[in-house]
């Protein structure tokens, strides 16, 4: 008998799928793939019930009659492993971000002499309905929050970019690229002080609220479903920082990031140009103390922050701190420098990393910006997040083109640089 294989991602078997499997057995032995949590998190798929579960109910589906592990979106081991005669997919993979998968099978199976059938994607208002319900769990708080502790095990490095509106979130939860390895896109959000105040206009000093900075978390919350790492500052009085964790924890926010500094806090990419103090060790241990003490869940992060290299205490105050906030029970470290080259952050988490393998480590590579992501992991780093640039990247293009339309007394001239309307409108989804 002729084997048919087919790889299903979904936690919901709806008709589509149904489908699908009543397809394949007209054509042989139906094998089914269920791809493993690590390999759909470059997909940004996220499921509700475990791999077993999932497993369990790919073999529950009359039909089926084998069920196996699929450990990468790309087919490449499993097509090797099995040379199945048909591989079976919706016909959906022949455009847009799944094709090149599809590009890959087919080349896969014509060197052996398989076939590749695609099936007409069954797409109608029940399977829209259940595909946005899913998508709509996965951005609930419960799911949304653990996310992050879930990523941390499953990615070599976890992704997060900076995010300060509805808008910003659209692009960080949506912009895939294609790479040797498959697809890659940004593992969660940064809700920056320094962009979430820039974006309202005012100095990055604490300024902005904590309603308001919920605020922003919420706008983000609406239309995203990545996991969010929060901007904490620096925490404020330890007796307002507990409400501030409860809050964040029920929002589905997965961490809070505090710094060690005390009084009027100023960016850290100021330096020692401008006054800031760091506050003492024991004062900053009660303040996460205070915090884990309150927090309700498992799945929330408090991380600290170490400012020793920021305002140029040195390495071993650096180091002492890093180990006294894990000792009070902080989650991770952020350690922080603003150095153009990368060798101090590096030389710090090798030295950090001799004494502690297990304590995950977060950077923040805004000025030591030369520095890649594979070094980053070879050094122990296990969260990079890029801080600011979306911000910076779009403050420039809105200047100029307000410049251009003052200087031509018009909009046609700046038209050519600016996204289609249509462009625009199909990045927001409709209910
Ligand atoms: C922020 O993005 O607000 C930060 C990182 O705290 S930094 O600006 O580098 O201090
Ligand atoms: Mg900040």
């Amino acid at each position: 008998m002729k084997t048919v294989y087919t790889c299903f991602c979904t936690d919901v078997i709806h008709e589509g799928h149904l489908n699908l499997i009543r397809e394949a057995q007209k054509l042989g032995e139906v094998i089914v793939g269920v791809l493993s949590d690590k390999a759909v998190i470059r997909y940004n798929r996220f499921f509700t019930i475990s791999f077993e579960e999932r497993m369990d109910l790919v073999r529950s589906i009359e039909g089926v009659s084998r069920v196996v592990e699929q450990k990468s979106i790309r087919y490449d081991d499993i097509i090797c492993e099995l040379h199945p005669d048909y591989i079976v997919h919706g016909d959906n993979w022949k455009t847009g971000p799944l094709k090149f998968i599809r590009d890959g099978v087919e080349k896969l199976v014509q060197a052996y002499g398989g076939q590749l059938v695609d099936i007409p994607y069954t797409y109608n208002e029940n399977v829209k309905r259940v595909d946005d319900r899913k998508r709509e769990k996965l951005a609930m708080p419960e799911y949304r929050r653990k996310r992050l502790k879930m990523l941390l095990e499953l990615c070599s490095i976890v992704k997060a970019i900076e995010v300060h509106n509805g808008l910003t979130g659209l692009i960080a939860e949506k912009t895939i690229v294609e790479n040797e390895e498959g697809l890659d896109q940004f593992d969660a959000m940064w809700i920056s002080s320094l962009c979430d105040s820039t974006a309202k206009g005012k100095p990055d000093i604490e300024l902005v609220d904590m309603t308001s900075r919920f605020r922003t978390i919420e706008d983000v919350m609406e239309v995203t479903t990545k996991p969010i790492i929060f901007d904490g500052d620096t925490g404020g009085l330890a007796e307002h920082f507990v409400y501030t964790v409860r809050s964040l924890e029920r929002l589905g926010v997965s961490a809070v990031i505090i710094e060690d500094k005390i009084g009027l806090k100023k960016n850290s990419l100021f330096g020692t140009e401008v006054e800031q103090n760091q506050d003492s060790i024991e004062h900053f241990c009660e303040k996460i103390r205070a915090g884990k003490k309150v927090q309700l869940t498992d799945d929330f992060m408090i991380i600290a922050r170490v400012e020793s290299l920021i305002l140029e205490k040195g390495m071993d105050d650096a180091l002492t701190r890093a180990f006294a906030y894990r000792d009070a029970g902080a989650d991770a470290i952020m350690i922080h420098s603003r150095k153009k080259d990368p060798q101090e952050i590096l030389k710090w988490c090798d030295l950090f990393r001799e004494k502690d393998q297990k304590t995950p480590l977060v950077v923040v590579p805004s000025s030591f910006n030369t520095v890649t992501e594979e070094e980053l992991i070879a050094h122990g780093c296990n969260i990079v997040i890029y801080a600011n640039q979306l911000t910076r990247s779009a403050f420039p293009a809105m200047q100029k083109t307000a410049q251009d339309i003052l200087r031509y007394h018009r909009a046609k001239e700046v038209d050519d640089r600016l996204m289609p309307i249509s462009q625009i409108i199909s990045l927001i989804e409709e209910l």
